[in-house]
């Protein structure tokens, strides 16, 4: 029975279930991204102090669903459209069990809006982290675990559908980087989903009553082999959609796939441990383990992220090269479709990955300087760089590629969406910095009021402190629009695009399939192993992606000082001299 159809524009095929599930999974996101942007106003309008938009309660109820909507049901609904894409279309085989994978998208979708539900009714404000001893409403906890056993469900069809592939010979050699590197998300999404059951199915059950007490460091321990692995989830799942955008972009290869492959088992072995910067001020807790998780531990899990920084521009800057952009040390950035907002988006997500987020990260998971910023709005700050603009705008790069290829559509607005990566990055990142700044002074994250109105101990900041905290609003308030440009683009090109397959109707852009002559294909052809590279092959043709190691070594540069500013900053907060 024919049952897949192959794209024209892009020769990706598409197997008829599997469309269907990355269709309803990708608009799930987007549907989630949407709440969690107009929740993010009210949040930024808040922190902005002389707007101090919403009052202290409804503030921690906007922050809890703000964080819960952005960093759980947005990312990790698109990461299960990446899943059945990785597997399913980039190794050209049918998908395991497509009844399993809608039950699991039927029991997310659930538990999404359940966990919703119990925010908007305002008695389980406790933030995405709900720290016991605060207690939530039962349909928090039970939204949250719904939302989980739908995710694993979603793991086990893909780690089905690698198997289906394997036994049906539908490639050659070994799977592909791609593929690989979404493996190792979906790993470690196993470990991050016992995790998340180990802690919260106990605490459900004391929620209703069942159980009396919840120990608050016990709670905090496995919470953050929730919270931490599954952000390595969104690390390794949008370094492998960089390989794959500069795959499809620029037909470039990874500059040594051995190595790529390294870098993400790293990941697995080494970025769970990690989790310990999140408590490292928490009583209870051995300092040798504080101290082995932010040296070693750390240091070999930042090595991966570092590796990708370097092999994905790198192999970006070999195919250029190759193709003739070899002026100077930038040409083939220079010359690269800086108005195609896939290029753009994954190249923004890119820098301010690496730049902000990276070396804010190290700066922070280093116990001693952690001090310094430890539950400042340096936090949030830190993490917009890598969940926001690394993984979010990530997603939404991959998101223009895919609306022609996945939902036979034209984009909307292409001037709109070429701006967009534009207007995000710059809002962010403006956000991030004075965020950045504003945490370094002290500014507390998670508080709703800089003034400490009719507190018994009063505190000022420094007057920078406000102006830092407004300037942020401003770029907050920019990085919402952008966000608002991204989804009347793709919510826009979902409903109105040109179609590009006459079948592509309103239906089948939330999940239908397209005509049924469209599905032509019984099997598709095997996935050839592409011939070596020439980068592969000579021991000593010398480093040939110049312009990639000036970026590293500016990234290096601008470490060493950063790094060096917050020791002094330390030594004069707490005069060791
Ligand atoms: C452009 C839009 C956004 C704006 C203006 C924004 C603004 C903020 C601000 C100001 C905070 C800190 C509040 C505080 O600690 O007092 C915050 C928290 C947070 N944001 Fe965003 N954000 C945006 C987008 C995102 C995205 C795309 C993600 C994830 C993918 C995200 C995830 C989070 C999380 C997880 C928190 C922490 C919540 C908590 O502390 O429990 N945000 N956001
Ligand atoms: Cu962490």
């Amino acid at each position: 029975m024919a049952q897949f159809r192959v794209c024209p524009d892009s020769g990706f095929y598409f197997d008829k279930s599997a469309e269907g599930l990355m269709k309803a999974n990708a608009v799930a996101g987007a549907v989630a991204l949407l709440v969690a942007g107009i929740l993010g106003l009210g949040v930024i309008l808040t922190r902005w102090q002389e707007v101090h938009l919403l009052p202290a309660d409804v503030f921690y109820q906007v922050l809890t669903g703000h964080g819960i909507n952005a960093l759980i049901f947005w990312i990790i609904f698109f990461e299960m459209a990446i899943l059945y894409f990785a597997s399913s279309t980039l190794l050209r085989t049918r998908i395991a069990a497509p009844r399993w994978a809608w039950a699991g998208f039927v029991l997310m979708i659930v538990g999404a809006v359940m966990n919703n539900i119990a925010v908007l009714q305002g008695n389980s404000s406790v933030m995405m982290t709900s720290y016991a001893p605060m207690q939530a409403a039962p349909h928090f906890y039970l939204g949250l675990i719904l939302f989980a056993v739908g995710a694993l469900i979603g793991c086990f069809v893909f780690l089905g559908t690698l198997v289906i592939a394997r036994d049906d010979h539908t490639y050659e050699g070994s799977i592909p980087l791609v593929t690989f590197g979404a493996l190792t998300a979906c790993i470690i999404a196993v470990f991050t989903i016992a995790c998340g059951a180990i802690i919260l199915v106990p605490t459900f059950l004391w929620s209703i009553g069942y159980i009396t007490h919840i120990d608050a460091a016990m709670y905090r321990v496995i919470w953050w082999g929730l919270g931490h692995s599954s952000q390595q989830i969104n690390v390794a799942a949008h370094v492998s959609v960089w390989y794959l955008i500069v795959g499809v972009l620029f037909g470039a290869r990874p500059m040594s796939e051995k190595v790529s492959r390294s870098a993400f088992l790293l990941y697995i072995l080494f970025l769970q441990l990690a989790s310990a910067h999140h408590i490292l001020v928490d009583p209870g807790i051995s300092s040798e383990w504080k101290v082995f998780n932010t040296s070693y531990a750390m240091y070999l899990a930042v090595l991966a992220s570092m590796v990708h920084g370097l092999t994905v521009p790198g192999s970006m800057e070999v195919a250029q090269r190759a193709k003739g952009y070899t002026k100077g040390m930038f040409e083939w950035l220079r010359k690269a479709p800086w108005g195609n907002p896939v290029f753009s988006g994954f190249f923004f997500s890119l820098i301010i990955f690496g730049f902000i987020g990276g070396i804010t990260g190290v700066v922070m998971g280093t116990e001693q300087i952690n001090i310094i910023i430890h539950n400042t709005i340096y936090v949030p700050a830190h993490f917009h760089a890598t969940v926001a603009v690394g993984t979010t705008l990530t997603f939404m790069a991959l998101t223009y590629l895919l609306i022609p290829v996945l939902f036979r559509r034209a984009l909307f607005l292409p001037a709109v969406a070429r701006w967009q990566p534009y207007v995000f990055s710059a809002g962010m990142t403006l956000m991030i910095l004075f965020m950045l700044g504003a945490g370094t002074l002290g500014v507390s994250r998670r508080h709703w009021d800089m003034d400490f109105t009719g507190a018994l101990l009063a505190f000022e900041y420094p007057g920078t402190a406000y102006t830092m905290m407004a300037v942020a609003g401003i770029g907050g308030v920019l990085g919402i629009l952008g966000g608002a440009m991204y989804l009347v683009v793709t919510v826009g090109s979902l409903l109105f695009g040109k179609k590009l397959d006459e079948s592509a109707g309103l239906f089948q852009s939330f999940g239908f399939p397209l005509a049924p002559s469209t599905y032509n294909i019984t099997q598709p052809e095997r996935l050839q192993m592409a011939p070596k590279l020439a980068v592969e092959e000579h021991g000593s043709g010398g480093f040939e992606a110049p312009g990639t190691f000036a970026l590293a070594l500016a990234l290096l540069v601008c470490f060493v000082v950063y790094y060096y500013i917050n020791w002094d900053y330390l030594a004069s907060v707490w005069p060791l001299s």
